[in-house]
């Protein structure tokens, strides 16, 4: 009788422990034993159409890997994305995954993670922590090299001329890593030559009725307006708004760069309207979900994985846009 309770227990500690395992052996489990990983997901919001294809492809890829996914919007608040994973940690999910809105502050919540020993994998922005052994990885793209190649475009589309350029700049959300980091790498490379002047920078936060709202101030203080370096698509197309409100061509009377490449600003840019984009791509699920699978069975991966990434002309954007799937 003993024996055979013993043997049922044991064959039952070993399945407990082979879901386990199936589960990752990281601590979580998501809360279910078949197997399967869970993800607990804080995506920043719905701010713009990068971030609506980032979405999409997040969603997607995880049903394509088989990972059940716990999506949580932010609406572009820190304290949102906090609550989500803390709740997440809760739930015991096998691995997390997020944005982070801005780069500052992060570094309790992330501790609460690593003491639940639930991995943690940064997608798309960056965190500024000092001890980076609080994330696995960091997939995305590198927004200063985003910021360097908007301004050689500039540098190189005014190679000769002497006049001052005046230029506005719109900035993403104030203290996000896109933001800081393609200010940065756009103002390394036009430094080099005193003619080009940043006249006035704001925040429009990486939303198109803030860009037409913030453009409609710089129009209205500054006459004399060369160039908008705008670190969205979003942004970008809502000034061109406020620049055709004020009875000025856009991409003409003012040049304009912008960062990302979705489908409106691709069309702007092929209409003339915009005369360059660097593209930063969103289509990072399938990357994700494959990290996601290998922290989870505890292997190693390099602790930043970069997205590749191109910039388009006027010209390139006529050919790429047919087949341009966001
Ligand atoms: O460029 C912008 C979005 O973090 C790279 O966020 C992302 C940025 C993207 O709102 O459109």
């Amino acid at each position: 009788m003993f024996k055979r309770m013993s043997a049922l227990l044991l064959a039952g500690v070993t399945v407990l422990a082979a879901a386990g395992c199936a589960s990752g052996g990281s601590g979580g489990s998501g809360g279910a034993d078949d197997g399967k990983i869970t993800m607990g997901f804080s995506q920043v919001g719905a701010e713009s159409g990068w971030r609506t294809a980032n979405t999409k492809s997040i969603q997607d890829s995880a049903k394509t890997a088989g990972i059940e996914l716990k999506f949580s919007d932010a609406q572009q608040k820190q304290e949102n994305q906090i609550k989500a994973i803390r709740s997440f940690i809760q739930q015991k999910v096998d691995v997390i995954a997020f944005s982070p809105v801005v780069e500052s502050g992060w570094d309790t919540v992330l501790k609460e993670a690593q003491n639940a020993k639930i991995p943690v994998i940064l997608t798309d922005r960056a965190v500024d922590s000092a001890d980076t052994s609080l994330y696995k990885t960091f997939l995305g793209s590198d927004f200063v090299e985003e910021g360097r190649k908007a301004g050689k475009w500039l540098v190189e589309e005014y190679k000769d001329s002497t006049e001052t350029v005046n230029i506005v700049q719109l900035e993403g959300t104030t203290g996000s890593a896109p933001a800081n980091d393609r200010r940065d790498g756009f103002a390394e490379i036009i430094k080099a030559d005193p003619k080009f002047k940043v006249i006035a920078s704001q925040t429009g936060d990486f939303t198109r009725a803030k860009g037409k709202e913030v453009m409609e101030a710089f129009l209205k203080s500054n006459p004399d307006i060369d160039v908008l370096y705008a670190h969205n698509d979003d942004m970008g197309l809502g000034a061109i708004e406020a620049i055709e409100g004020a009875g000025k061509v856009p991409g003409k009377d003012i040049k304009i760069i912008t960062v990302d490449a979705v489908k409106d600003g691709m069309q702007a840019l092929a209409d003339g309207k915009i005369n360059f984009i660097v593209e930063c791509s969103p289509i990072l699920g399938p990357q994700l979900m494959d990290l996601a699978k290998k922290v989870v069975a505890g292997e190693q991966v390099p602790q930043r994985v970069l997205t590749e990434e191109t910039t388009f002309t006027p010209e390139q954007a006529k050919a790429a846009l047919p087949t341009r799937p966001y």
